[in-house]
């Protein structure tokens, strides 16, 4: 049912007419960033933003293709899921969750295809996969092959910007998948830029615990079907397994095959694989890097990857994407997270009503959230539930509006958050962890963040003058003006 690769969805979006090839000479050293920064700018097939996907056919000083922008829009996120609405996938989910707590007999027989539907998701391992049709080790690996782009003038060398970095937890044996993107230094050996916060970062410092000497296992994907290419930036809880999560995604189970050289599993469909290890005591300077803050993230010293071995497909397709002042391609990946996770926010926390998290706002600075207040200080509570929700924690500002205000109109929350706001009152500073890419804070990942309560005030929250009503015309009035209208001649 879902896409068996990368080259699959690449066809259906050709189909779709969301797809250019770009057959001339392009350079992955900046020329591939402007074209794609001037490509997405143009209207897709659809009238939508963000363009068609690209595919350089002939990268200068490669052999093998970029695919790139090929998440960049909402319709191609549909695509990518296999749905008509990305709420589809949401509603999904609902399910899933919905099933945790099965009052009766009855409730658990309801549940039962949906609970063998979960059981179906688990990867399965398999003997071969096309990702290791060629194996390439020691000195005949060559990253230099493929064709990895500086993105940026002051980027600190090439990126690999859309990988899957698989790692083992050095006491549970549970596998995480995190997409951190890794600077090439030479043939073999690579940056691996997972922030302190990141999970990857985790199972490092838990091994690097047990025996600083030691190394830890690393495996790098890149490009497989869809869902699974995503699923390294889902924000999900450390013990789920990201495989799972894409195979739920597809309603099929990803297939993994044993790497060659280490222990870990990859996906079998993957176009290329990465084998090495990341040694517990080695840091070196990572950065600068054009971010999708829009500006340079600066240099940080971050562990080394080593890479022992290469797998790959005859004719790999490279999967790239690049970041920049937004939007951006991984704009509309947040976007679809955003939206698929809604419920579970929802659930957790029924008071909200919707979520915005609006492309300048670079998923970190800012989330606007709507609720429906029912109790005195409940938009402080609200506050103080994101800022300790998984990756939500990172919000530098949020503003809490009431539920009747569309937090996807910007307009309307301006003029409304601001109406409903004295400052003195209504905003409250917090400390805590920030993301790694905030330049503004005084510290690296240790900062401030900020809660504006812009719902209406209330008489149990000190508030004692009346609260105007919304201007808005009567119906009456409007339907004898909608039976003169055509008389008017206007
Ligand atoms: C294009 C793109 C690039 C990213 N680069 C990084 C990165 O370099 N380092 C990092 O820690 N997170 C990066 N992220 C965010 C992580 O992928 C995301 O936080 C993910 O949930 C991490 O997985 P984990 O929770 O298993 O650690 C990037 C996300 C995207 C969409
Ligand atoms: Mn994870």
């Amino acid at each position: 049912m879902g896409y068996e690769d990368l080259r699959g969805f690449v066809k259906a979006l050709e189909k779709a007419g969301e797809l250019k090839r770009v057959k001339a000479e392009v350079d992955p050293v900046l020329e591939i960033t402007e074209v794609v920064q001037r490509a997405q700018r143009q209207p897709g097939p659809t009238g939508n933003a963000g363009g068609t996907a690209l595919l350089f056919e002939k990268p200068k000083g490669s052999r093998y293709p970029v695919l790139i922008n090929a998440f960049g829009s909402v319709r191609r996120m549909e695509l990518a899921f296999e749905v008509g609405r990305l709420e589809d996938v949401a509603d999904r989910i609902r399910g899933f969750l919905a099933m945790e707590s099965p009052q009766g007999l009855f409730d658990k027989m309801k549940m039962l295809p949906k609970l063998m539907e979960l059981g179906s998701f688990f990867p399965r391992l398999v003997k071969e996969g096309a990702c290791q049709e060629i194996v390439r080790k020691g000195s005949d690996v060559n990253l230099l092959d493929f064709p990895i782009m500086k993105c940026w003038p002051q980027d600190g060398g090439r990126f690999i910007t859309f990988p899957l970095v698989f790692t083992k937890n050095p006491e549970t044996g549970k596998r995480n998948v995190g997409m951190y993107r890794m600077q090439v230094y030479d043939e073999r050996t690579t940056g691996m830029h997972w922030q302190t916060q990141k999970h990857g970062a985790e199972h490092f410092r838990r091994a690097r615990a047990a025996n600083p000497e030691g190394r830890i296992p690393v495996s790098v994907a890149i490009g497989a079907d869809p869902a699974t290419s995503l699923a390294g930036m889902l924000p999900i809880p450390p013990d789920l397994d990201e495989m799972m999560f894409a195979g739920f995604l597809r309603r099929e189970p990803v297939e993994l095959v044993k790497c060659q050289t280490n222990d870990l599993e990859v996906p079998a469909n993957a176009e290329i694989v990465l084998e090495g290890y990341v040694n517990l005591h080695e840091m070196r300077t990572e950065g600068p890097f054009g971010d999708h803050t829009g500006f340079y993230s600066l240099e940080g010293e971050y562990p080394v990857f080593h890479v022992e071995c290469v797998t790959q497909r005859k004719d790999p397709i490279y999967l790239a994407t690049v970041v920049g002042p937004p939007p951006q391609e991984d704009f509309y990946m947040g976007h679809a997270v955003e939206r698929v996770f809604l419920p579970v926010m929802k659930m957790q926390y029924p008071e909200i009503a919707d979520v915005a998290l609006p492309a300048e706002g670079i998923f970190h600075n800012l989330m606007i959230v709507a609720i429906r207040k029912s109790y005195p200080g409940h938009a402080r509570k609200i506050m103080n539930a994101i800022w300790s929700l998984g990756q939500a924690m990172f919000t530098k500002v949020i503003v809490v509006v009431d539920h009747d205000v569309d937090v996807h109109n910007y307009r309307e929350v301006v003029w409304k958050a601001l109406c409903a706001l004295d400052p003195q009152r209504d905003v409250q500073f917090s400390l805590g962890p920030v993301d790694t890419l905030d330049h503004a804070a005084r510290m690296q990942d240790f900062g401030s963040k900020m809660g504006v309560d812009a719902t209406r005030k209330w008489k149990l929250e000190g508030f004692d003058r009346p609260w105007p009503d919304e201007i808005l015309m009567d119906a009456a009035s409007k339907a004898r003006v909608d039976a003169l209208w055509k008389s008017l001649g206007l």
